[in-house]
């Protein structure tokens, strides 16, 4: 993929604010902390595009990232999924956008669902993937931070969530990410070039 510009275009925190211009989107979704901006900057190589922090909660709304200008497309940052650290209101809202927004959003290519590398996938994990059973729209599981991981730990992650997977029924690539060190990224690319 060649990345000749990206842009920040808009932090939409509700459905009425989303673009209208109808280009393909593709979302990064997680719960909070899980490196979902970390991963969308290293993806376009750029340090801190999209906000991040050690405190969860940074992404407050839909951030919407314009690559390649009019041709092109969007990558889309996610708020935290299930972030405790908002009113128990303002939390149900958010789920229940992110829940629209990746069975309803007609624009939607791809979603790549962030789980840590370094644990057992979570209760809030759990809830996501059930959300994203409902959604007609391909997802790529990203096992974040691998960088934190033992090397021979990685390969036996990456197993350790496919069986999780199983175990659940769901089906769908599983692919180690750092970026800290950028691995994976290549073969991010090669999903978003397959499926947009
Ligand atoms: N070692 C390491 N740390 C990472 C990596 N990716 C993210 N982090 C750290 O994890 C923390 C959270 O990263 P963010 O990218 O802000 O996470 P987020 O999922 O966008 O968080 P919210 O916006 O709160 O939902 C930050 O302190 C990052 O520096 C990685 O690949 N390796
Ligand atoms: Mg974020």
């Amino acid at each position: 993929m060649k990345i000749k510009t990206v842009e920040f275009i808009r932090s939409a925190p509700n459905w009425a604010v989303l673009p209208k211009d109808r280009k393909a989107e593709i979302a990064f979704a997680g719960r909070s902390n899980v490196g979902k901006s970390s991963l969308l900057n290293a993806l376009i190589g750029r340090k801190n595009l999209a906000r991040t922090s050690s405190t969860p909660g940074k992404t407050q709304a839909l951030n919407y990232y314009l690559v390649n200008g009019s041709a092109g497309f969007y990558l889309v940052d996610l708020p935290g999924f299930g972030y405790a650290k908002v009113s128990k209101k303002q939390r149900a809202e958010w789920q229940r956008l992110i829940g629209r927004y990746v069975t309803e959003r007609e624009e939607l290519r791809i979603i790549f669902h962030l789980i840590d590398s370094r644990h057992e996938p979570t209760r809030l994990d759990d809830e996501l993937i059930e959300i994203l059973r409902g959604s007609p729209v391909p997802r790529v599981i990203l096992l974040t931070k691998s960088d934190k991981l033992p090397k021979n730990q990685q390969r036996i992650r990456v197993a350790q969530v496919q069986k999780h997977l199983a175990g659940v029924g769901v089906e769908v690539p599983v692919v180690l990410t750092s970026a800290e060190k950028k691995t994976g990224m290549d073969e991010v690319w090669k999903w978003v070039e397959t499926l947009l």
